[in-house]
Formats: C-alpha cells, structure tokens, sequence
C-alpha cells in the first residue's frame, strides 16, 4: 500500500504547477467530478486529477493531504459518494481550504453522501456544495474564485464568465422563444 501510494506521490510530482487538486474517491465518481473539471478549465486555472480514496487508500490519502501545499496546490476539491469521508479527513491534514462534493449514491440518492460531508465537527471545516454535477460545476467556481483573489488572469475569465452568464439568460426573457 505505502509502496503504491510513494509511487503514485512521484506522478503527481511530475505534474505542472497545479493550483487546484482534483480528488475523488472512486474512478465511478469521474462523470460527477469532470464538470469541476470543465470550469477549470474554462477559467484557465491549472489543476491535477487524481483517486484518493479514504477507505481503500488511507495511506495515500494522507500523503496527498500533508504534502499537497508544499507542492504548491492552494486549493482541494474533493468528490465522494455514500461514506463521504475523503473531504473531511482529507481537511483533517491540511490547512488549505477543502471544498467537498457530494456524488449522488445509488442507495441513497446522494442524502447520505451530503450529511457525511456537510456535518463536520467545530474546529475542521469543509465547505460543502450540492449534491451531482452542479455541486462540482460549482466547486470549481469556488475553486477559481479563490484562485481569482490574487491571479489577474482568472479574475479577468471569471469575471467574463459572469457577464457571458447574465447576457445569456437576458437573451431569451420568454422561453417559448427558444
Ligand atoms: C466512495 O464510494 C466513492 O467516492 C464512490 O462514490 C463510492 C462507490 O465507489 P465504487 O464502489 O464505485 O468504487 O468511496
């Protein structure tokens, strides 16, 4: 296990530069966590994609956590289904900032997912988004707003983001004209 997890640390290492890190818990929670994805990179923030399951890769579920700020990542996303734990241990480790998505189980519908992130004790903190995709679209806004604080570059794209956004919606008043 620790063997596979120093392996997988050494991938990482050969990523560029990433701002933001991308985890999830399973490669079934992918369809979910590409919309965060697609926001990145709409918004030009650069990030790394990566499984980091709390139960079935504690080990490297620590070393992600411990070493992603000394590797330059200033933000983590983190997706999870059912069990949710991966945001919140995963905020256990690091100081950074852990937006947590919750992906919709099949069981449960994903009800299970949000309490699991959402109900952390006083003193850890994970900010929580909504259940599916919107809930990862909106993980990488959050993401890219945090990274826009002192990137001139992002901010300019959100920024235009936002505008392109609203002129949309003021575009079609009547939806019957769609
Ligand atoms: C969680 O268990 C994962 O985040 C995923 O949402 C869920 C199911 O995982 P798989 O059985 O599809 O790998 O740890």
């Amino acid at each position: 296990m620790i063997e596979s997890a120093l392996h997988n640390q050494q991938a990482l290492s050969e990523m560029k530069n990433p701002q933001v890190g991308i985890i999830m818990g399973s490669t079934s929670d992918w369809d979910t966590m590409k919309k965060a994805e697609e926001v990145l990179q709409q918004l030009g923030v650069n990030f790394e994609v990566k499984v980091v399951s709390a139960h079935r890769t504690p080990d490297l579920l620590f070393e992600y956590s411990e070493t992603a700020a000394e590797r330059g990542i200033q933000v983590i996303i983190a997706g999870a289904g059912g069990a949710a734990h991966l945001p919140g241990m995963v905020a256990s480790k690091t100081h950074l900032p852990v937006f947590g998505v919750p992906v919709k189980s099949k069981a449960l519908n994903g009800i299970d997912s949000l309490l699991s992130i959402a109900q952390m004790p006083a003193g850890i903190s994970v900010g929580t988004l909504a259940i599916g995709p919107a809930g990862a679209a909106n993980a990488g806004l959050l993401a890219s707003q945090v990274i826009a604080l002192h990137d001139e570059d992002v901010r300019a794209k959100l920024i235009e983001f936002r505008r392109k956004q609203t002129e949309k919606v003021l575009s079609i008043p009547d939806p019957r004209e769609m």
